[in-house]
């Protein structure tokens, strides 16, 4: 099949015909630690920095070592069907403290452009600011009077800095100044001027209190010694003559550069989410300096290149063009703003679809990669001191949904630091396993940061009393091991983590009345029934559905794991016992999956969790195949949800995606495909939940990959949810589950050609061949739903 080349077509780039008018609009780079929001001002260009271990906070005991007193109290209390009575206790004194907040680092500010202004009586002509992203670079061009303009920003991965490059291509020079500033406690200095470089120095607030209410005297708090030290660096390059000086207040001026190069370093002096700041022997200063120097030696033109080349290794593995492309040309002939907008009035735009799909892939590359955090809720880009939700970890289905597309969509890699943050989680969630529940193994809640908090935190049981976190992340583990089945990974890595966690959910399971193994207390993130006496809505009980799903299929992939492993074998078996006691999640009189063990009323029937669907994405408890009864109380459920009103924030449509994609619906996936660009997507292509939320573009481009391709059945699903919309289309380089990576064309709704390339030599079952079949090496052929022995490294055409 043709590669496509992304040097022949402009599909991929994000563009508009003028500057950035607030963040939302401004266009995200970042290499997985440091990101940077390009504005394109034409005079006045900002580029808001950001530093991804640049939290509030430091490690400290956030362990509520009096709940464990009040743990068997509220299970008697929920056996005896006093809910709200068990709710109010745990509110009261099971909870925690609430986790600290990811900090803005600052601005870059530049001055530009003195000698031909508008003011002069000269136009200024044909601004265009894009984002590239097959390359990862921003560049915003413009002509004022003789002089032409060309900036280009991006954030290398190989080399740590930000490069900025500022050429004049007319007959004006570049004359321009730059400076830092910060929304937190700063300084900013010029070194001598001779070094042509300018300083920023900076100290985290060392608590945040949360900003839901709004009324605490002194919600950003500094204490000396307490915060992380914060350093940015930046040093220009010029080109063509010129002079450069930074003066003692921090503004570095360029004035008569043919062009100029400005790297920027950041750094904090995070040394682990268990060292106290500046305890851990960094200088954030040394670091700036050292990834300066070290990117200054290599110039301009090498920085770009290293950077290029490692960019592409991962954009390029894959590539999805959905109907025609001179359509898709015509249409990102557009600005991607009117573009946008002509999509939410209902004009059909599929290389919009795509180009979200890619975006999804991009801003994973520019948030994630292996050696930096996880992805949070903003990605790593986040202007606010106090920002939504303290831009953190919410584990009961953001952080997941972050890399939902990770394996399939050919980004194995950066779903790294998320076990990074597992394995962290681990170390501090033991103990909270311990001081809270008295239980064996790790657990964490639905709010995680930086030191890795893994206690509930504080505020009501219905969102913070939810020890399921690390049993849901565990899923993880195991889905970056079945795509890509390297056994170290399984043993070193994923293993001792789902056996922790498997062990505290050994723990936590207790007999319900009915002798029953069930979690008590229970709740199902967020969500609220009706309680069956006085009607009033409550969170806690005993067994929701989801506890037992992810619970479930934790142990069931704990099995799986010592098996291929040949270890712990009577472990295994007491697993399995377990399994056999636990109990099952219900199909309710209505026919709809209940999400509690009873089939309660639901307090919020538009609900926009719907926790208790895990089991049929991403977990497949239930499959349409395996399952067909339970897959309609699947499709009955978001049925309801839908119809009351769900679905409503941008991750909750994502996930729709994903489910009716499961469902084997395409065109009512696509119609949620649709509902998020048009409904809850800013103009820069950003999620907006409101406000901007990055899961749903992550989640979305799952959802996509889902449409076109699902593994989870025992055997690979090609076109499993194809709408009619996307009539023809071509993609290749999606991954599948038992090695595989998959190249498919089609048209008129039907698979055309596909050629499965196996990683690994495992066996495959092809579905969806439409009547066309496999040729092997030997000349056999093989038909749909017909298993085959493959050799790693081989490929296999579909045709
Ligand atoms: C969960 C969701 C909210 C939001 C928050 C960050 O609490 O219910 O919609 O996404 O996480």
């Amino acid at each position: 099949m043709r590669k496509l080349n992304y040097s022949e077509q402009t599909e991929w780039k994000l563009w508009y015909d003028r500057p950035a008018s607030r963040w939302e609009e401004a266009l995200p780079v970042g290499n997985g630690r440091i990101g940077g929001m390009v504005f394109g001002g034409i005079h006045r260009e900002r580029i808001a920095l950001n530093e991804d271990t640049l939290w509030s906070g430091f490690p400290r005991d956030p362990q509520n070592y009096d709940a464990l007193r009040h743990l068997g109290p509220a299970r008697e209390l929920i056996f005896a069907g006093k809910y709200k009575e068990a709710e109010k206790l745990i509110d009261a004194k099971m909870l925690g403290r609430r986790t600290e907040s990811y900090q803005p680092l600052g601005d870059l500010w530049l001055e530009q452009g003195d000698s031909a202004t508008e003011a002069d009586g000269n136009e200024l002509q044909g601004f265009r600011r894009e984002l590239d992203l097959a390359t990862g670079i921003a560049t915003t061009t413009y002509r004022i009077g003789g002089a032409e303009y060309r900036r280009e920003v991006f954030i290398s991965a190989v080399d740590q800095v930000m490069v900025l490059r500022i050429t004049a291509l007319g007959s004006e020079p570049v004359n321009m100044a730059a400076s830092l500033d910060s929304l937190l406690r700063h300084q900013a200095f010029g070194g001598p001027a001779e070094t042509a470089r300018i300083c920023m120095r900076g100290q985290a607030p060392s608590h945040i209190a949360d900003n839901y209410r709004g009324d605490h005297p002194q919600s950003v708090l500094y204490e000396d010694g307490l915060g992380l030290t914060f350093e940015a660096q930046l040093l220009a390059l010029p080109e063509g003559g010129g002079t450069v000086q930074a003066d003692a207040s921090g503004r570095l001026t360029v004035s008569g550069a043919k062009a100029v190069t400005l790297l920027l370093a950041a750094a904090t002096d995070y040394a682990g989410y268990d060292q106290a700041p500046g305890s851990g022997g960094i200088d954030p200063a040394e670091r700036c300096q050292a990834a300066l120097d070290a990117a200054a030696a290599l110039g301009y033109e090498q920085l770009r290149q290293r950077h290029e080349a490692d960019h592409r290794r991962l954009f390029g593995r894959v590539e999805l063009r959905l109907g025609r492309a001179e359509e898709a040309a015509e249409r990102a002939a557009r600005p991607t703003d009117e573009r946008l907008e002509a999509y939410r009035r209902g004009e059909s735009d599929l290389g919009l679809e795509s180009l979200y799909f890619h975006y999804g892939r991009y801003l994973l590359m520019a948030s994630s990669r292996p050696g930096t955090e996880a992805a949070h809720l903003q990605g790593i880009w986040n202007p606010h001191v106090q920002p939504p939700w303290n831009c953190g970890y919410t584990t009961n289905i953001n952080t997941q949904m972050n890399y939902w597309h990770a394996e399939v969509a050919g980004l194995a890699d950066c779903h790294e630091p998320l076990f990074e943050l597992i394995r962290d989680l681990s170390v501090t969630g033991a103990r909270t396993a311990r001081i809270h529940y008295g239980a064996r193994g790790w657990v964490a809640h639905h709010n995680v940061d930086l030191w890795r908090q893994s206690t509930p935190s504080d505020g009501e049981a219905s969102w913070a009393f939810w020890p399921m976190g690390g049993v849901w992340l565990c899923r993880h583990l195991w889905e970056h091991y079945e795509f890509g089945l390297d056994e170290q990974f399984l043993q070193e890595t994923a293993y001792p983590l789902m056996k922790g966690a498997a062990e505290f959910c050994q723990d936590w399971l207790v007999p319900g009345p009915d002798g029953r193994l069930v979690t008590a207390p229970s709740t199902s993130p967020e969500n609220k029934f009706l309680t069956p006496d006085g009607g009033e809505p409550c969170s806690v009980s005993a067994g929701s559905t989801m506890d037992l799903f992810l619970i479930r299929e934790l142990l069931e992939h704990t099995i799986r794991a010592a098996e291929i492993l040949k270890v712990d074998e009577a472990w295994r078996q007491e697993l399995a016992d377990t399994l056999t006691r636990m109990a099952e999640p219900q199909i309710g009189p209505d026919g709809r999956l209940q999400e509690w063990s009873e089939p309660f009323a639901e307090a919020e029937p538009g609900h926009r969790h719907v926790s208790h669907l895990v089991g049929f994405y991403p977990g497949n408890a239930i499959t349409v195949r395996q399952t067909p009864e339970l897959a309609e109380a699947v499709r009955r459920t978001l049925e309801e949800r839908i119809r009351n009103g769900g679905g409503h924030t941008g991750w909750s449509c994502a996930w729709l995606i994903n489910l009716y994609a499961r469902l084997g619906d395409g065109d009512t996936a696509h119609r949620f495909v649709n509902t998020l660009l048009s409904r809850s997507t800013y103009p820069n292509l950003f999620d907006d939940h409101p406000p901007f939320q990055i899961d749903g573009n992550f989640g979305g481009a799952a959802g996509i990959a889902e449409m076109l391709l699902q593994s989870h059945m025992g055997g690979i699903d090609l076109l499993p949810a194809l709408p009619a919309a996307w009539t023809r289309g071509q993609v290749s380089g999606l991954r599948a589950r038992g090695g595989f990576t998959v190249d498919m064309t089609w048209e008129e709704g039907r698979l055309t050609s596909a050629c499965i390339t196996s990683t690994s030599g495992g066996e495959c079952t092809l579905r969806g061949l439409h009547g066309l079949s496999v040729r092997l090496p030997d000349g056999r052929t093989v038909q749909e739903g017909e298993r085959f022995q493959t050799e790693a490294g081989a490929t296999y055409l579909v045709g």
